[in-house]
């Protein structure tokens, strides 16, 4: 047997000592949110805000952990709204300006929540949208687990993803989601720290609640720490009286404990009393006490109690990597004037209550950001308090941030001729990923770099043949049992922790979580990937906000969205998508493109293999579609593909119309096209690759103009030769707005066609007659642009 593990105990000295950390966090982050709002002048009237209550209820348990538990290879989720008390930790290791929190949500200073982009290296995962960042952590497990397993790792050690979360943070749905994917994938080494202060942005959340998320998150294979009471009450209650005060406080309501802790200490005696003055015991456990004490005594809960947690956290390390929930039970706003008010989300404290404050932090005016003043520890000692942290030490010398070389990508992506063939983009995109699958010659290191990742579309989006190469990746290997009994199957799926796949269930937030996770991998662990996401055009919009998620904190991977548009024909209205190309333009830090042919693929795909490295570079959207079309014979310009047209056929100089197409719609496009160039001689013929990347370098070229920096851009060149008052037909099987702007390029007319309704079930010649995709349409829409 095992001799059971015995946790060191915190030298008192060592506790004293954190006492002044979170005494130093409290107020440098309620000072931070002061300043920004009633000491920087206000220019606009605007509110700047902040949320003092919710990071005085989070200081504790971000002591204990940065000053005594993490460890510098840890990653953490903050949660947004302690962003002020993230910056001032950071301030303590030296790795924060004063001139930045002075700057709180100013232009150039701290972000109100911690942002990789614009805070800089020491934030490994940017939150703000409350609930992902908190799931985004069990999938950056998943991935470190993938890294390691692959052989991909740096050497350095792998550490804990860890979320510190708010209560309301668990009304997320996608928090569900990720916890059975993760149950699914058994991962590993995450903690989810719950400041449970009870109180979400409106109100007090509804008593019993956790009762039930305990069981919810046992049920996931979570171990499960609840801290409720500190040390302080832990030994009342072991008193006489005692037990009779902790079912009182079991039993208070949440909203009631809420009031007292506002209240103070009259009111928790009176209410105390009257319900449990002739308890034996009782009194001589209140009497005692005077009001401030009892306020003190009533409010030590365990999300308070710094030692408590400490102990806590060694405990669940030391039992193991089974990923753990904790629990903390605290107070919002404990320490400041509105401490449990249930209106404190984003109250602030005035100017006098400030003052007050100060006082008590005995903090001198203008010494406000010294990194000792107020404490019991002169600078020296307080600043060997924070170098005995293990997370002082930088995790490599040139800080947190890892980064790793290029993958070379070959010049030309392998894959079985496509001219005279019927290929569809989709089917395009599963036989090159094949080819690259086979990991020979030019494509050997990328090929073992691409990671692919679907939520149960896989087979369907035509990933199947490369995975049936590259195998499904699973921590423990798996065999395949219809393989294994010979059972004729076109998948073979066995799982090992070599596979290059993960299969994901249906949750499209998941997806795009996962890629976030393998798209952050260079920064995280120094493994760089090529991250792979199919997805059906439609179901972007259930990942949405995970999406926009990743994109924000600059994840690279790319996701091929298929089938597309309306031209999914049979399948109904609810798996045609409208407003896809829409999402691509207006998504940041995401170059979106849509082929019609193999060879353009050919040309985006190898694009996105490399644009996603580039330091300036993005993640990438193909969306791609199910119908087939004759492959033409042609030579492209890779570089017009990219920057989203070319011209198929140019126009004549002075030509009076062009047609412009996008995506599968193509055949009609041309047919109607051949019409038109014997009406009208001269006409060009526009294949649009990307409406994302045509509308960006536009607005650039328009900004660089402003700025004095003549730079025409890729549509406005291709536009040129057009007569200055030619007219444009547009046409997508996507919504008609992505095209519509075309127009203002030179002030001239369009024409745009697309859906702009729901679809629904039929075949491709009866909807594109209904949605205006045909070629007879196309013609009219030449016949009416061309009018005087
Ligand atoms: C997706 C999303 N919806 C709404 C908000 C607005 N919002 C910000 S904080 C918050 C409540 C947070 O409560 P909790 O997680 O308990 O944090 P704490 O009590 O610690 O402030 C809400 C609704 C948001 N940030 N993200
Ligand atoms: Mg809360």
């Amino acid at each position: 047997m095992n001799a059971p593990f015995v946790l060191a105990a915190l030298p008192p000295e060592r506790l004293a000592a954190l006492h002044q950390v979170e005494r130093k966090l409290l107020w440098l982050s309620a000072w931070m949110i002061h300043n920004a709002n009633h000491i920087r002048p206000n220019r606009d009237g605007l509110k700047v805000g902040g949320h003092q209550a919710s990071c005085a209820s989070v200081i504790s348990i971000m002591t204990a952990l940065y000053f005594e538990i993490l460890r510098p290879e840890d990653r953490v989720a903050v949660k947004p709204h302690a962003g002020p008390v993230f910056h001032a930790i950071n301030h303590l290791f030296g790795r924060q300006t004063p001139e930045k929190m002075a700057g709180l949500r100013q232009m150039g200073g701290a972000q109100s929540y911690p942002s990789r982009t614009k805070d800089g290296a020491e934030v490994d995962f940017s939150t703000g949208s409350v609930g992902l960042g908190v799931a985004l952590t069990s999938f950056a497990a998943l991935m470190q687990d993938y890294v390691r397993l692959h052989g991909l790792d740096t050497g350095l050690p792998l550490g804990r993803q860890v979320a510190i979360a708010g209560d309301a943070e668990l009304d997320e749905g996608n928090i569900y989601e990720a916890l059975l994917e993760g149950w699914k994938h058994d991962v590993r080494n995450v903690w989810w720290i719950i400041d449970y202060n009870r109180q979400s942005l409106d109100s007090v959340v509804t008593d019993r609640l956790f009762g039930r998320i305990e069981g919810l998150f046992q049920d996931m294979g979570w171990n499960v720490v609840t801290l409720k009471y500190g040390r302080k009450l832990q030994a009342v209650f072991a008193r006489e009286g005692g037990e009779a005060l902790r079912r009182w406080i079991d039993d208070c309501p949440n909203s009631l404990y809420s009031a007292l802790t506002f209240q103070g200490g009259a009111a928790w005696r009176g209410a105390i009393l009257a319900e449990l003055g002739r308890e034996p015991g009782l009194r001589a456990i209140i009497d005692p006490l005077t009001d401030d004490e009892l306020a003190e005594l009533m409010t030590n809960l365990g999300g308070h109690d710094v030692d408590y947690l400490i102990e806590s956290f060694r405990a669940a390390d030391a039992a193991g990597d089974q990923p753990t929930c904790f629990i903390a039970y605290t107070v919002k706003g404990m320490g400041l004037p509105f401490a449990g008010h249930k209106d404190n989300h984003s109250g602030l404290m005035t100017p006098d209550q400030m003052e007050r404050f100060r006082a008590a932090m005995r903090i001198r005016p203008g010494h406000e950001w010294d990194v000792a003043e107020g404490l019991d520890l002169d600078e020296a000692g307080f600043r060997q308090v924070i170098a005995d942290a293990p997370f002082a030490e930088p995790l490599t010398p040139a800080g947190r941030r890892l980064d790793a070389p290029l993958i070379a990508i070959p010049d030309i992506l392998p894959g079985p001729a496509t001219v005279g063939r019927k290929v569809s983009t989709q089917a395009g995109f599963g036989e090159i990923l094949a080819e690259i699958g086979r990991g020979e010659g030019a494509c050997t290191e990328m090929a073992s770099r691409i990671v692919t990742t679907s939520p149960d579309v896989t087979v369907s989006t035509n990933l199947g043949p490369w995975v049936n190469r590259r195998g499904v990746f699973d921590r423990h290997t798996r065999n395949d049992v219809f393989r294994d009994a010979k059972l004729a199957s076109a998948q073979r799926w066995g799982m090992s922790p070599t596979g290059q796949h993960i299969e994901l269930g249906i949750a499209e937030q998941n997806l795009f979580l996962l890629l976030a996770a393998a798209g952050l991998q260079t920064g995280l662990t120094g493994a760089r990937l090529l991250p792979i996401g199919t997805v059906y055009d439609p179901f972007v919009n259930r990942g949405l906000d995970a999406l926009i998620y990743a994109c924000y904190q600059d994840a690279r991977f790319l996701l091929v969205s298929t089938p597309s548009g309306i031209t999914l024909a049979p399948e109904g209205g609810q798996h045609q998508s409208i407003n896809t190309p829409l999402i691509g333009m207006a998504a940041d830090r995401l170059a979106s493109y849509e082929p019609a042919y193999a060879d353009e693929l050919a040309i985006l795909l190898r694009h996105a293999f490399v644009h996603m490295q580039e330091p300036a570079g993005s993640a990438v959207w193909l969306r791609l579609s199910t119908r087939q079309l004759d492959q033409p014979r042609r030579t492209l310009d890779p570089a017009a593909v990219i920057a989203g047209a070319h011209w198929v056929v140019p126009p004549e100089p002075g030509a009076a119309i062009a047609l412009a197409y996008q995506g599968p719609v193509a055949p009609e496009a041309e047919a109607a096209f051949a019409v038109l160039r014997d009406e009208v001689p001269g006409a060009g013929l526009l294949a649009v690759t990307s409406p994302d990347r045509l509308h960006a370098g536009w607005l650039a070229a328009s900004r660089a103009r402003r700025e004095g920096r003549p730079a025409p851009s890729h549509i406005e060149a291709l536009l040129a030769p057009l007569a200055r008052d030619a007219a444009l037909v547009t046409i997508l099987d996507g919504h008609p707005a992505a095209h519509s702007w075309l127009g203002a390029v030179r002030g001239q007319r369009v024409v745009p066609l697309g859906p702009d309704r729901f679809g629904q079930s039929g075949d491709l010649p009866d909807l594109y007659r209904e949605y205006g995709l045909d070629t007879e349409t196309i013609l009219d829409a030449c016949a009416q642009a061309l009018l005087p």
